[in-house]
C-alpha cells in the first residue's frame, strides 16, 4: 500500500517541447475535419442526440430542481455562502441580498446575519454530498405529504373546528376556536406549504373571532393559540396574526385576578370571567409557570408591561415557595394561598414537565441574564440526577422515574421525552457538559420506548424493570397502551440531531414516522390517536387528531430532517412547549 501522502493523486507529465499543446491543436482540427465528413442527418441525429443528454441532465439535478420550486438555501461554508450551490458570494452578501431582493423567505431557510465565533462556523455546514441532499430531501418530502394528508381530513370534515375525528369524519369541539388550524400555521409556513397556509390564513382573517362565551383553559390556550399567532406573525410579518394575538391575550389576563396572584386555571373569554376547576381551588404547577415565553413576547411586542408583570409575578412566587426537593415541584398550587399542595410526589412528566422546560427557556429567551431562572434550572437537573434517574434491566437504559413520598417508581411518561431536547438546548448555551451526557442517554431511552414495543410507536407511559433477571426493560401497563401522536421524543430527536450532527438520530425519527404511518394514518384523510400500541394486528383508532400532531410532532419531523441549522436557528428562537418558535431577546432589552 502507498503512503498517505502518495494515495490520493494522479500525476500527469507536460513534454518540455509543448508537444502536449499542439497535439491538442491537432486533434481538434480533425475531430472538425471528421463532422464536416459527416452527412446534414447524422449531424442533425448527433445534436438531437446531445441536447436530449443536456435536457435529462438539467431536469434530473436535484439542485436545479429545487431552484425551480422556489427552495432556493443559502449554503455557507468557510465564510463562503452559495445559492442552491450556483452563485458563489461572501456571507455579508448574501445576507445584504437576502434583505434587498427577498431571496426565500419560504421553507423558512431564514437567512441569518454573520455569526460571531469561529466554532458557530461549523454549524452552518450543510452535509452536501448528494447522497444525503437526496435523502433528507426525500424524507422533507415526506413530512410534507404527511402533512397535506392529516390536512386533507381536517378540511373536509372538521374545517374551522378543533380537532378533526378522522374515523367518524367529522371534528371534535374543546373552545370552539379552530385549535388546530391556528396550532398548524407556522408549521405550514415552516414547510412552505403555501395554498394551505393562504386559506387557513383566509379563515383567521374572515371567521376567527375571541369574543365567545366560552371557558377556555389558560395554559392550553395560550401554548397553543397565543403562542401559534405569536410565532406566526414573527415568521410572516403579517400584522393580522399579531392583533389576533393581543385580542387573545388581553381576554386571558382575567386568570391572573387572584388574591395569591397565582392564575386560574380557566377563563371565559367573552364575558372576561376567569376560575379555577368546579372540584378544586388548585391550578397545575406546570400551567401556571408555562404561559411566560407568550406573555413576556406580547409585552414586548405592544410595549405594554402588563403582561410580563403577571407572569413574572408567578415565576416570582414559585421559586420562593416552600416544599420543594432538591429544586423539584409539586404537582399542584393553590390560587387562593398561593401554596404547593399534595405535596411529596415529584415527576418530570404530566403536571410538572414544563415548568422545568420554561425554567431554560425563559432564561434564553431573556438573552441568558435572569439568573433566578437558571438557578432554579440548574438545581433541578441536580434534583432530578439525586432522585429520579435510574438504570433499567436487562439494557442499562437511564430512565427517569418518579417520587412519591420518599418512594420511588420506575414509572416515566412519554411526556418526560421533551428532556433529552432541554438538556441538549441548555449544553448548547453553556450550561455543564455532562447535561449533553445524559441528554444522549435518556434520548436513546426515549427512542427504545418506542422500538420495544410491536407497533414501533411508544405508550404513554412506561414502567421499566429493575430487578435482577428481568428479559425486558419495558413493561406497558394496558391502561397505559395508547399513543397520542404527541411530539416529545421527535422534538428531542431534533435537538440531538442540531447540536451532534449524529445521523442516527435521523434514523430513529425516520422509523417513527413510517410506524406513525403504518398504525396511525387514516385512509379518507387525518391521523389518529391509537389504544393499542402493543398489537400491530389491532392498534384500535381512537378516532382523535390532536391539534399538537399539526403543531408540534410533524414540525419537529421535518426540523429534524433538514440539515439546514438556518431553518429555525436555535441562536434565535426559542420554541414554546407546543413548538410555536419565538424570537430570543437582544441583549440591550
Ligand atoms: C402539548 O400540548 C405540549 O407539548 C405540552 O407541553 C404537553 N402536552 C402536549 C403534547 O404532548
Amino acid at each position: 500500500m502507498l503512503p498517505p501522502s502518495r494515495r490520493d493523486f494522479v500525476s500527469l507529465t507536460v513534454s518540455e517541447s509543448g508537444s502536449y499543446t499542439n497535439s491538442k491543436q491537432w486533434r481538434r482540427q480533425s475531430c472538425w475535419r471528421k463532422w464536416k465528413r459527416l452527412s446534414r442527418l447524422q449531424r442533425s441525429l448527433i445534436l438531437f442526440t446531445l441536447m436530449l443528454l443536456l435536457v435529462c441532465g438539467i431536469a434530473t439535478s436535484p439542485t436545479l430542481i429545487r431552484h425551480w420550486r422556489g427552495e432556493m438555501q443559502v449554503r455557507c461554508k468557510n465564510g463562503v455562502c452559495s445559492i442552491c450551490s450556483l452563485i458563489n458570494f461572501t456571507r455579508k452578501s448574501a445576507f445584504f441580498l437576502s434583505k434587498n431582493y427577498h431571496i426565500q423567505i419560504w421553507r423558512g431557510a431564514v437567512i441569518e446575519e454573520e455569526r460571531a465565533s469561529d466554532t458557530d462556523t461549523k454549524d452552518t455546514e450543510i452535509q452536501d454530498d448528494p447522497a444525503s441532499v437526496a435523502l433528507a430531501e426525500s424524507r422533507l418530502e415526506a413530512v410534507r405529504e404527511a402533512f397535506r394528508h392529516a390536512w386533507k381530513g381536517y378540511k373536509n370534515f372538521a374545517w374551522g373546528h378543533d380537532e378533526l375525528k378522522p374515523i367518524s369524519k367529522s371534528y371534535g369541539e374543546w373552545f370552539g376556536l379552530g385549535l388546530t388550524l391556528i396550532d398548524a400555521l407556522d408549521t405550514m409556513w415552516i414547510l412552505g406549504l403555501k395554498e394551505e397556509f393562504a386559506e387557513a390564513r383566509q379563515w383567521v382573517a374572515k371567521e376567527l373571532s375571541f369574543d365567545k362565551n366560552v371557558d377556555v383553559n389558560l395554559f392550553e390556550s395560550t401554548i397553543r393559540i397565543l403562542g401559534g399567532l405569536l410565532s406566526t406573525y414573527h415568521l410572516t410579518g403579517d400584522s393580522l396574526f399579531l392583533e389576533k394575538a393581543k385580542d387573545i391575550g388581553s381576554r386571558l389576563m382575567p386568570a391572573f385576578s387572584t388574591a395569591s396572584k397565582i392564575p386560574y386555571s380557566d377563563v371565559n373569554i367573552g364575558k372576561g370571567t376567569a376560575h379555577s376547576p368546579q372540584w378544586t381551588s388548585d391550578s397545575t404547577v406546570a400551567e401556571v409557570t408555562s404561559i411566560q415565553l407568550e406573555f413576556r413576547d406580547l409585552s414586548r411586542l405592544t410595549g405594554d408591561p402588563k403582561y410580563k408583570l403577571a407572569v413574572m409575578e408567578v415565576m416570582k412566587r414559585v421559586h420562593k415557595l416552600d416544599g420543594k426537593q432538591d429544586g423539584l415541584v409539586p404537582m399542584f398550587i393553590n390560587t387562593n394561598n398561593g401554596l404547593f399542595t399534595h405535596q411529596g410526589i415529584y415527576t418530570l412528566g404530566a403536571r410538572a414537565d414544563s415548568y422545568y422546560e420554561y425554567l431554560l427557556k425563559q432564561w434564553i429567551q431573556g438573552d441568558k441574564t435572569e439568573k433566578e431562572l437558571l438557578d432554579d434550572y440548574l438545581q433541578a437537573v441536580e434534583g432530578v440526577k439525586k432522585n429520579l434517574l435510574k438504570k433499567s434491566t436487562p439494557s442499562g437504559l437511564t430512565f427517569v422515574g418518579e417520587l412519591s413520598h420518599g418512594q420511588f417508581s420506575p414509572k416515566m411518561d412519554h411526556l418526560v421525552c421533551f428532556l433529552p431536547g432541554t438538556l441538549a438546548l441548555g449544553a448548547h448555551y453553556g450550561l455543564p457538559a455532562d447535561h449533553m451526557e445524559l441528554a444522549k442517554q435518556l434520548i436513546e431511552t426515549c427512542y427504545q420506548m418506542y422500538a420495544q414495543m410491536e407497533t414501533g410507536l411508544s405508550p404513554e407511559i412506561a414502567h421499566f424493570n429493575m430487578h435482577e433477571g428481568s428479559t425486558q426493560d419495558v413493561d406497558v401497563k394496558i391502561a397505559d397502551r395508547h399513543n397520542l401522536l404527541r411530539p416529545e421524543t421527535v422534538e428531542s430527536l431534533f435537538y440531538l440531531y442540531r447540536f451532534t450532527k449524529d445521523k442516527k438520530y435521523q434514523q430513529w425519527g425516520w422509523e417513527i414516522l413510517q410506524n406513525f404511518n403504518k398504525y396511525t394514518r387514516v385512509p379518507t384523510g387525518g391521523y389518529t390517536s391509537i389504544n393499542n400500541v402493543c398489537d400491530p394486528a389491532s392498534p384500535i383508532p381512537r378516532d382523535k387528531m390532536e391539534s399538537f400532531f399539526l403543531g408540534e410532532t410533524l414540525k419537529y419531523f421535518y426540523l429534524l430532517f433538514s440539515d439546514d441549522p438556518n431553518l429555525i436557528s436555535l441562536d434565535k428562537y426559542v420554541f414554546n412547549t407546543e413548538a410555536h418558535p419565538l424570537p430570543i431577546w437582544p441583549q440591550a432589552e
